[in-house]
């Protein structure tokens, strides 16, 4: 630690913002939003005073960051960093990656503590205002909370705000904006590798702001509220196609729902269902993936809604298990169907912990009666893994990347 970082001290939310502000006022700054993301998972399992002792250490390993200039806690799990060196976006993101991974190295906790983390260029020719940069960098810290990684906010594009005023245009019973479509990803069963699912995937090739990842415009769409409009088309164009998964032997089709759907979107389930009945679509064929269970919990029926759409012959699967804060209670009562546990197992750098989770996926499977898949086979060593822990599905690069459906008939 050098001299000038001893005078760092952690200040409240708006003395932060006040302070940021007057800097803002002289020059441009850097501004971080950082959230510790599985801290309410850890309070519930660990214990508050395990909880408490995060925080501290994250607050103090904040704190010792080389750029930082003011830290601000603007909850106890939320803080604000704001530094003196606007030019290097990416240094501030390595330093703080590098913070959190010394303090998984050297905490010795039976568990990894997640941040995400949004970083900006709040640059004072575009605004003085904080609060103008305040709303950008905590739409960062959102895409991160997806992605886990840190996001840079690009302001030199404003492309966030370009993606709120297009995701501002849709409205339910509107066709999908130019370039929105669905690409679909093969399922294999692991045993014989032979393909009998899909999940699907949205791409956007927007005309105007070209190729936009879903790991951006989804949790956009989420926070505006519109995300219900583009699940719904991801319907529509699955069910459509359901004469295709016929010719083509597909089992199964996945796709994404956000949990945030079923709570902004009441009539939902009877949406699906009715495009079940007309679309033609067999029992069981059409499963609806759902990644964010945390927010699912909170919905009072949200069993029921599980319950009501596998009466309906829609099946449900629990996206990402093992990411994050999903609780192993919500597969108990939920009742789902799948349970996908989520690629990063496979990046897990040790053999034995790795073959170990694998383990535990397909046994939680073979208990409860849920069909179990891995995600994320890129290599033969994965998919040998794969079927030694006894996981019946998988899915990844290995077998196939997302693919338009055109491509599956040309390669038939
Ligand atoms: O496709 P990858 O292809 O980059 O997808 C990134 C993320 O976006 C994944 O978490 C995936 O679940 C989500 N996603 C992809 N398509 C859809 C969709 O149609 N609706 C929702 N809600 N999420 C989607
Ligand atoms: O959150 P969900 O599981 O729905 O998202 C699936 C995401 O994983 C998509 O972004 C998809 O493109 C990506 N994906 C699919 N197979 C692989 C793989 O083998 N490796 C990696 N890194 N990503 C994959
Ligand atoms: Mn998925």
């Amino acid at each position: 630690m050098t001299s000038s970082q001893n005078h760092v001290q952690i200040l409240g939310g708006d003395q932060f913002h006040n302070l940021a502000e007057q800097e803002l006022a002289k020059h441009s700054i850097l501004m971080a939003k950082v959230h510790i993301q599985n801290i309410a998972w850890i309070n519930a399992q660990f214990g508050n005073q395990m909880g408490d002792q995060v925080i501290t250490t994250v607050r103090k390993a904040l704190l010792n960051l080389e750029r930082s200039y003011l830290v601000g806690e603007i909850s106890p799990t939320l803080f604000g960093i704001a530094c003196l060196q606007p030019e290097d976006p990416n240094g501030l993101i390595a330093d703080i990656s590098h913070a959190l991974s010394e303090i998984n190295t050297n905490s010795h906790w039976p568990f990894l503590v997640e941040l995400a983390f949004g970083v900006i260029v709040a640059n004072n020719d575009v605004s003085k205002n904080i609060h103008h940069w305040i709303t950008r960098a905590n739409t960062a810290l959102m895409v991160s909370a997806r992605k886990g990684q840190g996001v840079i906010y690009d302001e030199s594009q404003d492309l966030f705000q370009k993606i709120r005023f297009e995701l501002g245009k849709l409205r339910v019973g509107d066709n999908p904006p130019e370039g929105m479509r669905w690409v679909y990803q093969p399922v294999v069963e692991t045993d014989s590798g032979k393909m009998i699912g899909f999940e699907a995937l949205v791409r956007w090739d927007s005309p105007t702001l070209g190729s936009l990842s879903p790991d951006v415009f989804i949790p956009i769409a989420e926070e505006m509220g519109v995300i219900h409009i583009i699940d719904r088309w991801a319907l529509m164009a699955t069910t459509s196609a359901c004469h295709t998964f016929d010719a083509l032997n597909i089992e199964s089709v996945g796709v994404n729902v956000s949990a945030k759907t079923f709570e902004h979107d009441r009539r939902f389930v009877d949406f699906v269902s009715n495009l079940v009945a007309t679309c033609g679509v067999n029992h069981g064929q059409l499963v609806l993936e759902i990644t964010e269970t945390a927010v699912l919990e909170n919905l009072l029926d949200a069993s029921a809604i599980v319950q009501d759409l596998k009466d309906r012959g829609i099946e449900v699967a629990i996206d990402d298990f093992g990411k994050g804060e999903t609780s192993l209670m919500n597969i108990a009562t939920l009742q789902v169907d799948y349970l996908k546990l989520d690629k990063s197992l496979l990046r897990l750098p040790n053999l034995a912990v790795k073959g170990a989770m694998l383990k535990i996926g397909a046994d939680i499977g073979a208990s409860l009666g849920v069909k179990v898949l891995c995600e994320g086979i890129e290599t033969q060593e994965d998919w040998d893994l794969v079927k030694a822990a006894g996981i019946p599905l998988a899915q990844g690069y290995f077998f196939g990347h997302p693919q338009p459906l055109e491509y599956y008939l040309k390669n038939e």
